[in-house]
């Protein structure tokens, strides 16, 4: 059973990918030994529609930026053991948390002591005690710009999916779920047939739409908990997280004879793109490096068979 294409829907413009979502609430770390005080903090921020952690030891930050993933800190400057300056420094010298915005909240007063918050990589510093409108202000349009920047970093750019090494870090992360719950997980790797021979019967725009097209495709069929990237110019990668080899072969081929229908405009006549597809499924101990070979030789195989076929 192949469901019906909605067209309407294939055809629409990258703006809505990103606008039909529900947004995600900003997300907000805040450091202070003062636990009263950082309670309260993350109340009014809280009260504003954000998610907030709190943490009293600067000394234990690193584990919650990888794991409660903030869009932004809020920080105090003087804390026991270490200080809001020297975790700033740290915190600047991870590539990952380069660009990740850094508000001091103190009662430091001092100007000069304010401005080596700010050159130890501070974005803003806001005097204890601050005014609520002024802390949520502060706060919010800063962790909107990161959450954007963010996603500029993750996304290709013509096609809203991952980026290559978003896909490769979202892969890396379904599969330590999977082990961790012990539940399947397959992986499909999608490439256009003869890919660059449309680009030369017809034109690098209309190869453009036949990429977004099967983006948009691979997007409107899977389930929200699927993973789709682009890691290649005409390949992608889909992770299907729960299915096994036989599911992911079932799903893919369907996509396969759905995007074979897909009638695109040449020159004189109409004409129809085809993808060829491996599958791999995640064994016991695999990583990502793995399975991504696997499925990569799959592809391979399915190119060898003629094209347009899905291979395990
Ligand atoms: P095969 O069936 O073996 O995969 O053949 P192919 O022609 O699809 O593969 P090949 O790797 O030889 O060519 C891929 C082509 O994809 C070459 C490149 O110009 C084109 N391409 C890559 N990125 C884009 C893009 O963003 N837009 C367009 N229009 N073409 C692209
Ligand atoms: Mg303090
Ligand atoms: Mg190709
Ligand atoms: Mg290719």
């Amino acid at each position: 059973f192949v469901k019906p294409i909605d067209i309407t829907a294939l055809c629409s413009t990258l703006s809505d990918l990103t606008t039909t979502e529900t947004p995600e609430p900003n997300r907000v770390l805040i450091v202070d030994d003062d636990v009263t005080l950082a309670e309260y903090h993350a109340t009014i921020l809280q009260q504003a529609g954000m998610e907030t952690q709190t943490l009293s030891d600067p000394l234990k930050a690193m584990e919650p930026l990888s794991s409660f993933k903030p869009d932004l800190i809020l920080m105090d400057m003087y804390m026991p053991g270490f200080n809001g300056m020297e975790l700033a420094k740290a915190i600047r010298q991870i590539d990952a948390y380069f660009s990740i915005p850094i508000v001091f909240l103190s009662s430091e007063t001092n100007a000069d002591k304010q401005f080596d918050a700010m050159r130890m990589g501070g974005d803003e510093f806001l005097t204890k005690p601050v005014k609520p409108q002024h802390l949520v202000t502060s706060v919010a349009v800063r962790a909107e710009r990161m959450k954007v920047i963010r996603s500029l970093m993750v996304r290709d750019s013509m096609t809203g999916l991952y980026n290559h090494s978003a896909s490769k870090e979202q892969l890396n992360l379904a599969i330590q779920m999977a082990h961790r719950e012990d539940q399947e997980l397959s992986i499909a790797m999608v490439d256009i047939d003869h890919f660059k021979k449309v680009n030369d019967d017809f034109g690098h725009p209309i190869g453009d739409r036949v990429l977004i097209t099967l983006s948009r495709l691979l997007q409107q069929r899977l389930r929200k908990t699927d993973i789709v990237g682009r890691c290649g110019g005409e390949e992608f990668i889909v992770v299907l997280p729960g299915c096994n080899a036989d599911q992911a072969m079932t799903m893919l081929d369907e996509l396969r004879k759905s995007y074979a229908s897909i009638t695109f405009p040449g020159r004189e006549e109409s004409f129809n793109a085809t993808f060829s597809c491996g599958i791999a499924t995640l064994a016991d101990f695999d990583d990502a490096a793995v399975l991504w070979k696997a499925a990569d030789d799959a592809l391979f195989k399915a190119k060898k068979n003629g094209r347009n076929r899905v291979e395990l």
